[in-house]
């Protein structure tokens, strides 16, 4: 018969061995656990050794403890090591399960149908004006569509007396505590003006956004859309205004020799002031050729005195401003005879000039 210290030190092997055993079968960390309690926990293997250790002789008691101490401490770093071994090989699992190759190009899709959606053409022209002055330099400022009369006019140079002013054009709110009616913006300029007075030159931006203007027939509506631009920057000039707006233009339209004419005009807050056309043929309506102008934007240096009530000294700042229609651009450009349909939700106009959301412009295939 082995005595009894033999036989104690055989059981604290089999306990070590047992457990090395349970841990190597655990295959996830439900079993993992299961091993853990038996062996640690409040009725597990090792905790009835140690309570059992009281009904021994000090001596002995001494003896026994450090031996159980020394297993605790070793079984407790095994079953951790476990438990981290285990984790990663979730973790791992979940990666391969889940992986995801956000490089992948778009599914293939069927044609556009009234499921899919479509982009609206006049949003589809302001995400190309984005990407083709965004590549110039530009970023996009917005601003509110309730505006007070001297951002939208008297900050711009316009005159009290100006024909735009008055109320067949403008829409006018209620007067504020100030007496001064606030107005719908009747261009996207006020932001332009607030682009000035809040942010330091030089500045390139483009202003895509709604307008409104009290007129309403066949070519009007009493809500449109411009895109206006704005730079400011120290020796600006005309030079820099027409290579701006020629690129734009061939770009927009995809013509590479799209003929462009600058032609002087007159607006309150540039001087001088340019229109711009481009060529196309009168009766078919094709762009780029045939020996007709189109008026397609205007254009101009911002007057010194626009300048100088946003702030900016003119004798040090100068820029050049764009502004034109959105609708009649996207009209020009799709060969759409009507306006009325860009707001009638009309889902089989929508499905044939609406665009793919999976395709968004980019100046690499040209918009
Ligand atoms: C146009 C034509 C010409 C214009 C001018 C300004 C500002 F704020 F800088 F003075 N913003 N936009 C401008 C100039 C707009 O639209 C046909």
């Amino acid at each position: 018969m082995t005595d009894a210290t033999t036989m104690r030190a055989d059981d604290l092997a089999a306990l070590r061995e047992e457990t090395a055993a349970q841990l190597a079968a655990a295959a996830d960390l439900r079993a993992w656990d299961a091993v853990r309690v038996g062996v640690l926990g409040r009725g597990g293997r090792l905790t009835a050794l140690l309570k059992a250790l009281g009904a021994l002789p000090p001596e002995a008691r001494r003896e026994r403890g450090a031996a159980l101490n020394r297993l605790k401490a070793e079984l407790e770093a095994a079953i951790e090591a476990r438990r981290a071994e285990l984790e990663a090989a979730a973790l791992e699992a979940r990666l391969a399960a889940e992986r995801l190759d956000v490089t992948l190009p778009p599914r293939p899709h069927p044609p556009l149908g009234a499921e899919a959606g479509a982009i609206h053409p006049i949003s589809r022209t302001m995400e190309e004006l984005v990407a083709i002055f965004g590549a110039m330099g530009f970023r996009v400022a917005e601003g509110p569509d309730i505006e007070s009369d001297w951002h939208n006019f008297g900050a711009l140079n316009i005159p009290e007396h100006h024909p735009a002013r008055q109320d067949h054009d403008t829409f006018y709110l209620p007067p504020g505590p100030d007496g001064r009616r606030p107005v719908l913006r009747t261009h996207t300029s006020p932001v332009q003006i607030r682009t000035m007075l809040t942010q330091p030159p030089p500045i390139r931006v483009i202003v895509p956004g709604r307008t409104w203007r009290a007129d309403h027939d066949a070519t009007h509506s009493p809500m449109f859309h411009q895109v206006e631009g704005l730079v400011i920057d120290r020796a600006i000039t005309l030079g820099h205004l027409k290579g701006c707006l020629i690129d734009f233009l061939r770009a927009f339209f995809g013509i590479a020799d799209l003929p462009v004419r600058f032609r002087a005009s007159y607006f309150p807050f540039t001087e001088p002031s340019m229109e711009v056309d481009i060529g196309w043929n009168r009766r078919t309506g094709e762009l780029g050729k045939g020996g007709d102008w189109l008026e397609i934007l205007g254009s101009g240096m911002v007057h010194p005195r626009v300048l100088a009530n946003c702030g900016l000294d003119p004798r040090e700042w100068q820029g050049f401003a764009f502004g034109m229609g959105v609708e009649r651009i996207t009209m020009l450009k799709h060969g759409m005879a009507d306006l009325r349909p860009f707001y009638e939700s009309d889902v089989r106009w929508l499905r044939h000039y609406g665009a793919d959301p999976l395709s968004p412009p980019s100046l690499a295939e040209g918009v």
